[in-house]
């Protein structure tokens, strides 16, 4: 009997329950499915939040060096344009002028004192190039950027030893990708005028000549505007509200043959008609990146 007057009591206060409930469904959105929301659905996921990018431009000097280069570094200053239509989306554009070192390869292939070095003089006999042959085929990038349109799924705040709180967020970037290449191979290095063409005889009458087989004499064709694709990825790490230290690594993809030598040993530079194949091929030019991007305004905005 007890047990029935105990259950009663629960029912009747689940119902009063449910009744309460449903008085502050009138502060309650509905679903067009009918499901209800309570206020939090439409409010902000984080209230006071520092709107550190949304409608904000970015001005990023910046310093930049390549990583994965086979015979000349391009190490370059430049600046990266970008303004932030939301949270998440935003355009830039970024320009680089660099400048070139050899790298270890090289140095071996060249200096005086290295076991590996290429022959002093020119001989045609030989496959391998001079010293100076193999040098007046390299390019550099005297200039290098990109296009592109930069997407920013995470933000947060970071903790380093328990001391300092700072916010951060993690970008990549996708876009076109261009370059200026340049190189300077004297007609004395680069003498044969039609690289894998049969050659006119200097008799009169006399049929011509084959090949002469030896793209060491061939224009190096590395030089001039490139366009291609642009990949990124970094991070900025915010120093105060308007200062970022912005790290990435980047992508410029074009086609290039940074050696200016035959590629794919068919004996000479250039297109080849037959196979349709060419020295120079779509190659990735990998940076990394550090500057100090500056937000304009100055001053932020917060979530309410
Ligand atoms: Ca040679
Ligand atoms: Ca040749
Ligand atoms: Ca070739």
């Amino acid at each position: 009997m007890t047990k029935h007057y105990l259950f009663a009591a629960l029912l009747g206060l689940s119902l009063v329950g449910t009744a309460s409930a449903d008085d502050k469904d009138n502060s309650k959105t509905t679903t067009p499915g009918g499901r209800r929301l309570n206020s939090l659905h439409n409010d902000y996921a984080v209230r006071h939040r520092r709107l550190l990018l949304r409608n904000r431009f970015e001005f990023t000097p910046l310093f930049e060096s390549t990583i994965n280069a086979d015979f000349q570094h391009t190490i370059g200053g430049g600046v990266k344009l970008e303004y932030h239509m939301s949270d998440m989306l935003s355009i830039g554009v970024i320009g680089v002028y660099g400048t070139s070192i050899h790298t270890g390869l090289v140095d071996k292939l060249v200096n005086p004192n290295s076991p590996s070095k290429l022959e002093d003089n020119t001989n045609d006999m030989t496959r391998e190039p001079s010293v100076t042959e193999f040098l007046d085929h390299l390019n550099s990038m005297p200039v290098h950027g990109a296009a592109y349109i930069s997407i920013t799924p995470w933000y947060g705040k970071l903790a380093a030893f328990s001391q300092a709180y700072v916010a951060f967020d993690f970008y990549f970037q996708g876009g076109v990708s261009f370059a200026q290449l340049q190189g300077d191979c004297p007609t004395n290095i680069c003498s044969d005028a039609a690289p894998g063409q049969p050659r006119p005889n200097p008799m009169p009458g006399g049929e011509n000549l084959p090949p002469d087989n030896n793209p060491n004499n061939d224009p190096p064709l590395n030089t001039g505007g490139r366009a291609g694709l642009y990949l990124a990825g970094g991070l900025h790490v915010f120093l105060n509200d308007f200062l970022a230290l912005d790290l990435s690594v980047r992508d410029y993809a074009f086609s290039d043959n940074p050696s200016g030598a035959d590629y794919n040993a068919d004996l000479f530079v250039g297109q080849n008609k037959k196979t349709g194949e060419d020295d120079n091929r779509f190659l990735h030019h990998l940076f990394f990146g550090a500057g100090v991007a500056i937000m304009f305004p100055t001053t932020i905005k917060r979530t309410p």
